[in-house]
């Protein structure tokens, strides 16, 4: 039970400078929340909307004063003063008030950020740490049983980084790592195995991308994983029993008319499986994100038959962290994995639906970060709460990623929780 008092927003600056909402909520027990919410650049049509201002005259149209409006306005008004028994009540108010199916009138981020800042009051009310509030929300009476294994940008390419290089991301995942702490220092060595690379082999200082990844001018895809596989061995690692790798081809964002543009010859949908069945021959890849396009929908199957369990299937932009969707996906055998980014969807109950739908078909969840994020660190709770498999962040690089990690080497020293294996 929790009786909101008072409800406000602030349009607040996400990492790539862009504006972005952030909400407080204070309870009438004086519990308080304040939570940011951050924003996607390559993101799926599923989506639910970000309310921009489309003022062109103030940050390129992508003020968010409409929707901290909206927190401040119709939604303090229609909240103020109301008791909610759970999450999952509070949302609904909020599903309720919206009335679109897609969150389009209020906008996701006014809803997502007063939902995280409500759960935050709640955690705080009741005096217990935020990633114990998430396990409840996520099944009444659970508590949080491990830690997330992180996954790690090494190099970016795709919307993140200029397109270079179709695919978005090659990912560190330190396997072999048995804490948290030990899979950051191993990524650390490996990150900075690269960079070293990057200044003999492109002759520059490699440049970062969104989300921190280095973002030489690789001359294709395969270049991007040579590199990887390099960067590991001069590290002093071994790639594959100790450090692996996971893709985020982001695919739909170089598909158009039923060609994949990979560089080459266009590839139609099973040459783009077949391609990505080599990928997972010649490297140690352990999870493929958006191998396939979003629209793409009726060869997901058949990566999955071609991955052969092999590395996960994961979908993004593919299921937008959608129930409908991870029904329709999970009943067609498309996917093992669900990439889980909660403003996909727009409030936390709804995002717990799908979570616990991939969880309860055996499915892995990484629990994800967008390219555009705050310093705001709710995230590392959430992927705790959840017991997330991955975390998925960014690089190990720039204060807004760290945030997350810096606030999961404290759960793990506080908690004692293990890290997933
Ligand atoms: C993705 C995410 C995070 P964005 O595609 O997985 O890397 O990117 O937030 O731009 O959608
Ligand atoms: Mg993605």
């Amino acid at each position: 039970m929790a009786t909101i008092r008072r409800l406000d927003g602030l349009e607040i600056l996400d990492s790539r400078g862009r504006p972005t909402v952030r909400a407080t909520c204070a309870l009438a027990s004086g519990a308080v929340g304040i939570a940011s919410v951050p924003s996607g650049a390559s993101t799926g049509a599923a989506e639910a909307l970000e309310l921009r201002d489309r003022d062109p005259s103030r940050y390129g149209g992508l003020g968010c004063r409409k929707a901290v409006g909206h927190i401040r306005g119709e939604i303090a008004a229609a909240l103020v003063g109301q008791t909610f028994p759970d999450q999952s009540a509070l949302d609904r108010a909020l599903i309720d008030l919206d009335g679109t199916p897609n969150k389009a009138r209020l906008g996701a981020n006014a809803l997502l950020a007063v939902s995280l800042a409500f759960a935050r009051a709640c955690a705080a009310e009741q005096g217990i740490p935020l990633y114990q509030h998430f396990a409840a929300i996520h099944t009444a009476g659970s508590v949080a049983r491990s830690l997330p294994r992180p996954t790690i940008n090494l190099f970016s390419g795709g919307k993140h980084a200029g397109g270079q290089v179709p695919i978005q991301d090659v990912l560190v995942v330190a396997v072999a790592a048995k804490t948290v702490d030990e899979a950051l220092a191993t990524t650390y060595a490996v990150y900075q195995a690269a960079a070293a690379l990057c200044l003999e082999k492109y002759g520059m200082r490699a440049l970062t991308a969104d989300e921190g990844g280095l973002a030489p001018p690789f001359a294709d895809a395969e270049a991007m994983l040579g590199d990887a596989l390099a960067a590991i061995e001069r590290a002093g690692f071994t790639a594959g029993s100790e450090v692996s790798l996971a893709l985020d081809v982001a695919s739909s964002h170089f598909y158009a008319d039923g060609r994949y543009y990979l560089g080459g010859e266009p590839l139609d949908s099973a040459g783009m499986i077949r391609h990505l069945a080599g990928w997972l021959e010649r490297y140690p890849i352990v999870s493929l994100e958006d191998g396939l396009a979003e629209e793409d929908w009726a060869n997901w199957p058949a990566l999955r038959q071609a991955v052969g369990g092999r590395a996960l299937v994961l979908g993004d932009d593919f299921l937008c962290t959608n129930p409908a969707r991870i029904r329709r996906a999970i009943a067609a055998g498309a996917a093992d994995a669900l990439l889980l980014k909660v403003n996909q969807i727009g409030t936390l109950s709804e995002a717990a639906e799908a979570c616990r739908l991939a969880q309860a078909a055996g499915w892995h969840v990484t629990v994800s970060a967008r390219s555009g994020e705050t310093e705001d660190d709710w995230l590392a709770d959430l992927a705790v709460g959840w017991a997330g498999d991955h975390l998925k962040v960014g690089s190990i690089t720039q204060s807004e990623r760290l945030a997350k990690y810096n606030r999961l080497l404290a759960i793990e020293a506080e908690s004692g929780l293990k890290m997933t294996g």
